[in-house]
C-alpha cells in the first residue's frame, strides 16, 4: 500500500509511534510518505519506500497565527495526487484529523477517494482536545475519520466519556521492536554515570505539568536518603528549570543529572535500574515500555493506560497520583536487594516483549484493509 503518515516530528510519544510504525511498514514492503513540518526525530533513513515531505508555512505579517492546518491539507492533496497515495493515517487528532478530513474532501471533489485513519494518542483527548475551544472540531474530525484507533483501553474509555463519538474505536496498543534488544549493549557505559554501589533512577519526558516532575524529584529525594543513588533526567520542557531549582533547594544537585533531549535513550536506559513515571494522566506510557524492554523496573502512578503496561508487583509498582511516599517506599523495596531488583528487571523485559511490533503491526494492516471499504 502507499500510505501517508501525518504526525508531530518531535520527541513526543505520538511522533515516535508514528515514525516507528512507518519504518516497520516500509520494511514489510509498503510505500510510506511522512508528511509533517520537520523530519521526524527517529526517522534516520529515507529511501525507495520511505519518503519525507515537509510542510512549509510561510510567515505573513497579517497572521497572528500561521495557518498550519491549511498548509498541511494542501500538502496532503498535492502529495496524494503526485504519488498516488491510497491511504491516510493521521497520528494525534489535533489538528491532523481536521486537516486530513479537509484534504479528503478536496480530493473527493476531483474524484479521488482516500480513506483516513485517526490514531488518538492521549493529550489530544485528555488535555488539549477536551478544552471547549477545540472540542467541537475534535469531535467532528474523529467522527469523520473512516477508522479510529486508540493506544489503550483507558484512552478509548475517556474518549467515549468526553466526546459524542459515533464511530467504533479500535484499541491498538503501542509497540516496540524487540529485535533491537536481543543482545546486551557492549557499549553500555554505566561507569560514566554512577559509582558501582549506586542505583541509577531515570525519568524521560517532555517536562510538562502533566508529568508531575516535582514528584519525580521528591521520590528520588526519599530514595537517596536510604541508599546511594543517582537520578538521570532526560528531556526538555517548561518544568525543567523548576526541577533544577528543586534539586538545589533539597541539596541533591550533585546526584541529579539533566541530560536534555536525546535520540539515544536506549544508551541511557541500558544502565538504568528504575524508571519513574508519576504522571497526572498518561494514555499509555510509551516511555515506561521503552524502559521495560531495556530491563528497567518501573514505579508509576496508576492513572490512564499505565496499568495496562506496568503490572503491579511484577514489572514494578503503581501508586495513586501524588502519593510520593508510597512510590518511594516501593522503589526502595525493589532497589535495596540485588536479587529482588534482578527479578523485577527480568519481569519488566518479559512484560514489554508482549508489545513486540510483530504482534501489533498486523493489527494496523488489518484496519488499513478495513478502511478501504470506505473508498
Ligand atoms: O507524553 C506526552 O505528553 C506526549 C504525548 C504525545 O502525544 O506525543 O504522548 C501521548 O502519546 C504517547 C504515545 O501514544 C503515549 O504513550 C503517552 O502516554 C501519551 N501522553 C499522555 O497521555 C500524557
Amino acid at each position: 500500500m502507499k500510505i501517508a503518515i501525518v504526525c508531530y516530528p518531535t520527541f513526543g510519544g505520538s511522533g515516535v509511534v508514528a515514525t516507528e510504525l512507518g519504518i516497520a511498514l516500509a520494511e514489510r514492503g509498503h510505500e510510506i510518505h511522512f508528511i509533517t513540518y520537520k523530519q521526524p526525530v527517529r526517522l534516520e533513513l529515507l529511501g525507495n519506500n520511505i519518503h519525507f515531505h515537509e510542510v512549509h508555512v510561510p510567515e505573513y505579517a497579517l497572521f497572528h497565527y500561521q495557518p498550519y492546518e491549511l498548509a498541511l491539507s494542501s500538502k496532503l492533496v498535492d502529495t496524494v495526487k503526485f504519488y498516488g497515495i491510497e491511504l491516510l493515517h493521521v497520528h494525534y487528532a489535533i489538528p491532523h484529523a481536521y486537516a486530513g478530513y479537509m484534504a479528503k474532501k478536496m480530493l473527493q471533489e476531483e474524484g479521488i477517494f482516500i480513506p483516513m485513519i485517526t490514531t488518538l494518542h492521549g493529550t489530544d483527548i485528555t488535555l488539549v482536545g477536551k478544552h471547549p475551544f477545540y472540542k467541537p472540531a475534535v469531535t467532528f474530525s474523529i467522527n469523520k475519520s473512516d477508522v479510529v484507533t486508540s493506544v489503550s483501553d483507558a484512552l478509548k474509555k475517556s474518549t467515549l466519556e468526553t466526546f459524542a463519538i459515533e464511530k467504533e474505536i479500535e484499541v491498538i496498543p503501542n509497540f516496540i521492536d524487540t529485535s533491537k534488544y536481543k543482545q546486551d549493549y557492549t557499549d553500555c557505559q554505566r561507569s560514566l554515570m554512577a559509582n558501582d554501589d549506586e542505583r541509577i533512577i531515570t525519568h524521560i519526558s517532555n517536562f510538562r505539568k502533566v508529568k508531575r516532575i516535582p514528584d519525580v524529584i521528591s521520590v528520588f529525594h526519599k530514595i537517596q536518603k536510604e541508599i546511594p543513588a543517582k537520578l538521570i533526567m532526560v528531556g526538555e520542557g517548561p518544568e525543567k528549570e523548576f526541577a533544577e531549582q528543586q534539586c538545589d533547594d533539597l541539596g541533591i544537585k550533585e546526584k541529579v543529572v539533566f541530560l536534555g533531549n536525546s535520540t539515544e535513550i536506549d544508551r541511557i536506559l541500558c544502565f538504568s535500574d528504575l524508571f519513574l513515571l508519576p504522571s497526572e494522566s498518561e494514555s499509555f506510557g510509551l516511555a515506561a515500555l521503552e524502559a521495560m524492554i531495556n530491563k528497567v523496573a518501573v514505579i508509576s502512578s496508576n492513572t490512564g493506560g499505565i496499568p495496562e503496561v506496568n503490572k503491579q508487583g511484577v514489572s514494578g509498582y503503581l501508586a495513586d497520583v501524588g502519593d510520593v511516599d508510597e512510590m518511594a517506599e516501593k522503589a526502595l523495596e525493589i532497589l535495596k536487594k540485588d536479587e529482588i531488583l534482578e527479578k523485577f528487571k527480568e519481569n519488566a523485559f518479559k512484560m514489554a516483549s508482549k508489545y513486540d511490533i510483530l504482534n501489533i503491526l498486523p493489527m494496523y494492516e488489518e484496519i488499513y484493509e478495513k478502511a478501504f471499504k470506505y473508498r
